[in-house]
């Protein structure tokens, strides 16, 4: 099911043979198109009628009444909400100590620069709700967003047939011990576009006020909506189908690195799932634990594609420096290390979303409850950003604070600088204070 390629003593570039899934975002922005236009001109019939194409429910309203977020709570198993809320207590906890200082910079008498971090005033959370309804993807997005402060924060979710045309309960259940009660049930490219635009009903009322940044995981349409709509609103990172890496040695215990392996390809046929290891051993212990493992899992279909994928394979190489240079370049949205000295050989990782280190850090404990946020950068996009965190919510901004002396003392090299660049009136403005 997963093919196991050696390279030990070959001259081939390792990455040739660990190709990622392609996801065609392009292509998709020129279906949405139409689709963010119809929102913005139609206002909320148009995302009421657009449910009901894509998701086969007209919702009775677009914003979720605030008794169907009460009534999610109250209906929710006693053990799924316990969890949720131990789930919730750890990521603020994380999500708080993310909070940078504003710091002032004093750079002579008269002279000072702040460092302000402000949050986003309003945001629009995204949580998927077709293959997959993610109430956790509902606590990592909120979590940071409320860390770093936010004021208005509205979340989306595709409407159910099952549920009549409300979110997933359990979606709702999750906003409702967050404290968010604005939802609304709208999924898809239209979620976005609602998000971006704003939407008001036929006699002008606005239902859901435009919003600065969107945030959140979602298919190939809710990537394109983003990508076309960024300007409009600021957007994290477009999410890519799920990929797990393992860097392992002789060390590791095959059947835990095949069920961490299988348990990522379960999200997805598209998922990736990928083993780096120096043991020969291993990697065929792993390929018989996946053998034995497999059959009879409730999403076997989907963990037999995405294993069989040419994204997803085995790769063994000579030595650990190998193996952390190849687990480096692919760098995965989730990287496990199953290694002696765990920790030493994860310091020496630069590129990956999030680090698992031990045999005790396992995927699963990210994607729940370890406090970490489980929304990562995919397709190799962890080389330049990073997973949804307290600083995605906030903006950076500058005071710039001089007074007469300060400002004195470099009249002349400003001026020096704007005569350089054929810019004269921006000197002429400071030495206009001092003449
Ligand atoms: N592994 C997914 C997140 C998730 N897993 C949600 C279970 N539920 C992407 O990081
Ligand atoms: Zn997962």
């Amino acid at each position: 099911m997963l093919s196991l390629t050696d390279l030990r003593g070959q001259d081939v570039d390792p990455l040739s043979v660990l190709p990622r899934a392609e996801l065609d975002v392009s292509s998709a922005v020129e279906t949405v198109r139409p689709i963010l236009d119809q929102v913005r001109d139609g206002g909320v019939q148009a995302v009421l009628d657009l449910g009901e194409r894509f998701d086969g429910v007209r919702p009775p309203s677009l914003r979720v009444p605030a008794e169907a977020l009460e009534r999610a709570l109250e209906q929710l198993d006693p053990t799924v909400r316990a969890a949720l809320e131990e789930s919730i207590s750890r990521a603020r906890r994380v999500h708080s100590a993310q909070m940078p200082e504003d710091s002032t910079v004093e750079l002579g008498e008269g002279a000072v620069v702040v460092n302000r971090w402000v949050p986003v005033n309003r945001v629009g959370l995204y949580v998927p709700g077709g293959r997959a309804v993610y109430p956790s993807s509902v606590v990592m997005n909120v979590v940071p967003a409320q860390a770093a402060g936010v004021a208005s924060l509205a979340v989306a979710s595709p409407p159910q047939a099952e549920h009549g045309g409300l979110p997933h309960p359990v979606i709702l259940a999750a906003c409702a011990l967050l404290g968010v009660d604005e939802v609304y049930a709208a999924g898809g490219a239209q979620a976005v576009a609602m998000f971006a635009y704003g939407v008001r009903d036929d006699d002008g009322t606005q239902v859901c006020a435009p919003v600065d940044l969107v945030t959140g995981p979602g298919n190939v349409y809710v990537a394109a909506a983003k990508r076309a709509l960024l300007g409009t609103i600021g957007i994290d990172a477009e999410a890519g189908p799920t990929e797990i890496a393992v860097l392992a040695d002789a060390t590791a215990d095959a059947a835990w690195v095949a069920a961490d392996l299988i348990s990522q390809a379960e999200h997805d046929p598209l998922a990736a799932s990928v083993l780096i290891t120096t043991s020969p051993e291993l990697a065929a212990d792993v390929v018989r634990q996946i053998e034995q493992q497999v059959p009879g899992a409730a999403q076997e279909e989907r963990i037999r594609q995405a294993l069989g994928g040419e994204q997803s394979g085995i790769l063994v190489v000579s030595d650990l420096d190998t193996a952390i240079t190849v687990a480096d370049a692919y760098a995965a949205e989730h990287l496990e290390v199953h290694t002696e000295n765990a920790a030493e050989v994860a310091d020496r990782i630069s590129n990956a979303g999030a680090v698992f280190v031990g045999g005790h850090s396992p995927v699963p404990l990210g994607d729940y409850s370890s406090g970490s946020n489980h929304v990562l950068p995919t397709g190799g996009s962890a080389r330049f950003s990073s997973g949804l965190n307290t600083v995605t919510f906030l903006r950076l901004q500058q005071q710039i604070r001089y007074a007469e002396t300060g400002l004195k003392e470099l009249a002349d090299n400003i001026s020096a600088l704007a005569h350089s660049e054929g810019l004269p009136a921006h000197g002429a403005a400071v030495r206009l204070r001092f003449s």
